[in-house]
């Protein structure tokens, strides 16, 4: 397999202002205008969008101005060369999803979630793109008696029907988390979310997206998730950052936290040749809180950077000499064999 070429995508709100649960923003509100600017001056190819980054307030905008506006926002991107990744409605903001979307138990609020995925797929469709992106935020429980696990993973099922069935070239692909903001998510693995696409109309049309902090945070290794994932050819995109232990979502620059964790990701992207299909490498990262304005893009840049870097490392890798420690069981040397490698001269 030929070495692949990636192409690199991320999202206005890994562009963000710096607030937490406990304190305001740390620097100044930008423009949609700055983030696509500074996007195309990093380099990348592709923005990542949720359905309200397209339309600000499209709550309270008819279906037919929500489609004008992204079809102005699509010509937009096309003068500046940018793609739309994908679109992935915001089902954690509004009053209706307070209990969740597609497992809410109130029906009005599940059939609002439905209909606002719908929008979705007709703004990807005019913006392009032919992936619906589900983060499924509050489709979980806060408290495990509130709802039944058996009846939410049929109305997820089921959720995914109405969407599938909404247009037949839309793919659905799933961004497991085990928690945060629910205590306990229905979907938290990529093993959960490939399991449910065998529940819906298509299964070929489902799919999944990993990102690297959600896998930390169900005690897993991201690399093994993107193995797992792409043996079913079912990795349609990748959220890459980092995260240290069982904490918070921490969103940090790719390879922070733990340098061999993100070699063994690129490692295996590597191996599986991620990307042949088009699909694109995302960095769904923030600034620390307290990054000055002046270092604002570093995050993103970093994270390209040590991707790179990384990429390389895993195509110097001295496979010869690893196979060679691997058959003789010396694992105690194979695994300095890769802390020198990532070490350098
Ligand atoms: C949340 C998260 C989201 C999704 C898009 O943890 O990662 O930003 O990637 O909805
Ligand atoms: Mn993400």
């Amino acid at each position: 397999m030929s070495a692949p070429k990636y192409r690199f995508c991320t999202g206005p709100w890994n562009f963000s202002e710096g607030q937490d649960p406990y304190g305001p923003t740390t620097r100044p509100a930008q423009t949609f205008d700055w983030k696509l600017a500074s996007l195309k001056a990093l380099g990348f190819d592709a923005m990542m969008f949720h359905d309200d980054d397209i339309v600000p307030g499209l709550e309270d905008k008819s279906s037919a101005q929500v489609l004008k506006e992204a079809g102005e926002l699509k010509k937009r991107l096309d003068g500046e060369g940018i793609i739309a990744e994908m679109v992935a409605p915001r089902l954690w903001f509004h009053p209706t999803t307070i209990d969740g979307g597609y497992t809410s138990n109130d029906p009005a609020h599940r059939q609002a979630a439905i209909d606002r995925s719908k929008q979705s797929i007709d703004i990807a469709a005019v913006m392009g793109t032919d992936l619906l992106v589900l983060w499924l935020a509050r489709e979980g429980t806060y408290l495990r008696e509130s709802k039944s696990g058996r009846r939410s993973v049929e109305l997820l099922a089921h959720a995914c029907d109405e969407m599938l069935a909404h247009h037949s070239g839309i793919r659905l692909a799933i961004e497991p988390k085990p928690n945060e903001p629910t205590d306990h998510a229905y979907l938290p693995t990529i093993g959960h979310a490939l399991a449910l696409a065998q529940l819906t109309r298509d299964p070929r049309r489902v799919g999944c997206l990993i990102e690297s902090a959600h896998a930390i945070l169900a005690g897993l290794d991201p690399a093994d998730e993107i193995d797992f994932a792409m043996s079913f050819g079912k990795l349609w995109s990748l959220h890459l950052n980092d995260q240290n232990g069982l904490k918070f979502d921490q969103d940090k620059p790719f390879g922070s936290a733990n340098l061999r964790v993100a070699f063994n990701q690129v490692r295996v992207l590597e191996r599986n040749g991620y990307g042949s299909n088009g699909e694109f490498v995302c960095f769904d990262v923030h600034p620390f809180r307290t990054t000055k304005p002046e270092h604002w893009l570093k995050h993103l840049e970093n994270s390209r950077r040590t991707f790179d870097r990384l990429v390389q490392k895993a195509r110097t890798f001295p496979e010869a000499e690893a196979n060679a420690l691997i058959v003789d069981r010396n694992y105690q040397d194979l695994d300095q064999l890769v802390l020198e490698h990532l070490m350098g001269k």
